[in-house]
């Protein structure tokens, strides 16, 4: 079965209930094999918003890459996520990160995700369960991505999930 990587973010309302109910609702449909610890972050993007709780898991999944998309998506409906803006305040966001070595670009969908090589708050998380995944178009290993990028402001938190 197909592995993916998926990043989990919330930073609305109660965060460790948030990730607690995502967890739940995905290993309803997909196997997890790994999840990082929770991290809180400073907000990358638009700064002027709470914190963020972010983490990773890997799971396998039947699910094709846009099936899978289709329940991220309505998982996050269903978990209470309302429209917000770009990179602007959400409930919970469930992003693809990876979907085995697969390099995808479609209007709904890009795989790998095309700014997680950027992203402390994918990366930190990611490294700790994954550190010698090679990104498939970039062609480093995760750790060096991490290497590239600040991790300021990023700490791990004992959250209740
Ligand atoms: N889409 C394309 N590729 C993917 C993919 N690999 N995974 C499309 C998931 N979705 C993908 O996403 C918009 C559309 O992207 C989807 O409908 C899908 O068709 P969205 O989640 O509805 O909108 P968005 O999240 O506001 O936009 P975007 O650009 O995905 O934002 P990001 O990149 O998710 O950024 N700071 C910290 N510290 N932690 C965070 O978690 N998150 C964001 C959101 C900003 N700043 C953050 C964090
Ligand atoms: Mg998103």
């Amino acid at each position: 079965m197909p592995l993916t990587y998926l990043a989990l973010g919330t930073n609305l309302g109660d965060r460790s209930a948030n990730l607690r109910a995502a967890l739940e609702a995905l290993a309803a449909r997909l196997t997890i094999t790994a999840r990082s610890r929770v991290y809180e972050t400073p907000p990358w993007g638009y700064a002027d918003q709470p914190a963020f709780f972010n983490m990773v898991i890997a799971a396998r999944t039947d699910l094709p890459p846009l099936a899978l998309l289709d329940v991220l998506k309505s998982l996050e409906t269903a978990l209470g996520r309302r429209p917000s803006f770009r990179y602007g305040p959400r409930q919970i966001d469930l992003d693809i990160l990876f979907y085995d070595d697969l390099v995808l670009d479609q209007p709904r969908l890009t795989i790998p995700h095309p700014r997680l090589h950027e992203r402390a708050f994918v990366l930190v998380p990611l490294a700790e369960i994954a550190p010698d995944l090679v990104h498939p178009q970039i062609g480093l290993p995760v750790r060096a991505l991490l290497g590239a990028v600040s991790a300021a402001g990023i700490h791990e938190v004992a959250a209740d999930i």
